[in-house]
């Protein structure tokens, strides 16, 4: 699937452009599961009124699930979580002095009743988010479902493919 010519199912969102290196990895993935997706840098503390503006009219839009990647006070997936029944991934960022474990928390750490799932701090955890969309929109089976169950048994592979070097190597 090809995201320009396709509505976009998921939505990824960065605090700031320092932070697409980072966020690449899910749209990276997202790509691979041929997952039509859109890319933004809407800052929370630094615009706050286009946040809410794309988080209200997300459904709308056709989006099913919207990544947010953010460091230091990261309450971006968190205010988007607040105005959006989707579901909202949190991916935390290690911008900051304090290496992603304020991102960490501040992303974890959301009140009852408005839910954010996060992921690991950085580049492991914005792949994931994009595996983890897919895992919600293959809920009822179909190609992407099959393309996941691929895409486990070739991580089982690469493993055996490792150990099997490796103990080529120490005969
Ligand atoms: C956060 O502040 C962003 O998500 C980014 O991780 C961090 C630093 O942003 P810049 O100062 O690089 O724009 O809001």
């Amino acid at each position: 699937m090809n995201r320009k010519v396709k509505r976009p199912l998921v939505g990824i969102v960065m605090g700031s452009d320092s932070d697409l290196p980072i966020m690449e990895e899910a749209a990276k993935a997202l790509h691979h599961f041929g997952i039509p997706h859109e890319i933004r840098v809407i800052s929370c503390h630094r615009a706050p009124a286009q946040v809410i503006e794309y988080a209200r009219t997300a459904e709308a839009r056709g989006l099913k699930v919207i990544i947010a990647g953010a460091g230091g006070a990261a309450h971006l997936a968190g205010i988007i979580a607040a105005e959006t029944t989707l579901p909202v991934i949190g991916v935390p960022i290690e911008s900051s002095p304090l290496h992603g474990i304020d991102a960490l928390l501040s992303t974890a750490q959301m009140p009852g009743g408005v839910p954010v799932a996060t992921m690991a701090v950085g580049k492991a955890g914005a792949k994931n988010s994009a595996i983890f969309s897919a895992e919600i929109l293959s809920i009822y089976g179909g190609e992407l479902n099959k393309k996941l169950k691929k895409f486990k048994e070739s991580l089982e592979q690469e493993v055996v493919a490792k150990d099997r070097a490796v103990v080529e190597r120490f005969k």
